[in-house]
């Protein structure tokens, strides 16, 4: 039989045979970040997003005021790449990361983490605790000196003993 001799009608039918899983689209979801200045609060909301494998999550700037998304060093899934957008500064300023690898990523915003900036993605399934990513020396150094680059260390310092 050759190939121009399938009937339309047939090749529907093997279309939709072919299961459910061809009809299941990625979907976007969108994380909004909150500057509510006026009660100094800086979130993300949802603070917890479920999606699925494949899907994409944008989050999207409110205010002009200065974040980003930062996983954490140890907040990912073991074989899942860390993520770090660019500062979000203007109003609707946005940024996209899609998710291929399952499990648990935990983010916040570098600039605000003393304001409890933090957001969970959950891909498919919830990471046992041995599924996390565990960072090396040299990751865990560089994530210190970007966390420098937002507190000074004298200034922490000051902080803390006033407290
Ligand atoms: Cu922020």
């Amino acid at each position: 039989m050759k190939v121009s001799s399938i009937s339309p009608l047939v090749l529907a039918l093997v279309l939709a045979l072919a299961g459910p899983a061809t009809t299941v689209r990625a979907e976007e979801h969108i994380v909004r970040v909150v500057s509510d200045l006026e009660n100094l609060r800086m979130y993300f909301s949802p603070k917890y997003l479920v999606v699925a494998p494949g899907d994409t999550v944008t989050w999207v700037n409110e205010a002009a005021v200065d974040h980003n998304i930062v996983t954490f060093p140890d907040g990912f899934p073991k074989g899942a790449v860390a993520f770090s957008s660019p500062d979000l500064a203007k109003p609707q300023d946005k940024w996209s990361m899609t998710f291929t690898k399952a499990g648990t990523y935990e983010y916040h915003c570098m600039p605000h983490i003393p304001m409890g900036m933090h957001g969970v993605i959950i891909v498919g399934q919830h990471s046992a605790d041995q599924d996390f990513h565990q960072p090396s020396a040299r990751e865990l150094a560089d994530y210190r000196g970007r966390l420098l680059e937002y507190f000074d260390e004298d200034e922490y310092e000051y902080k803390t003993r006033d407290r």
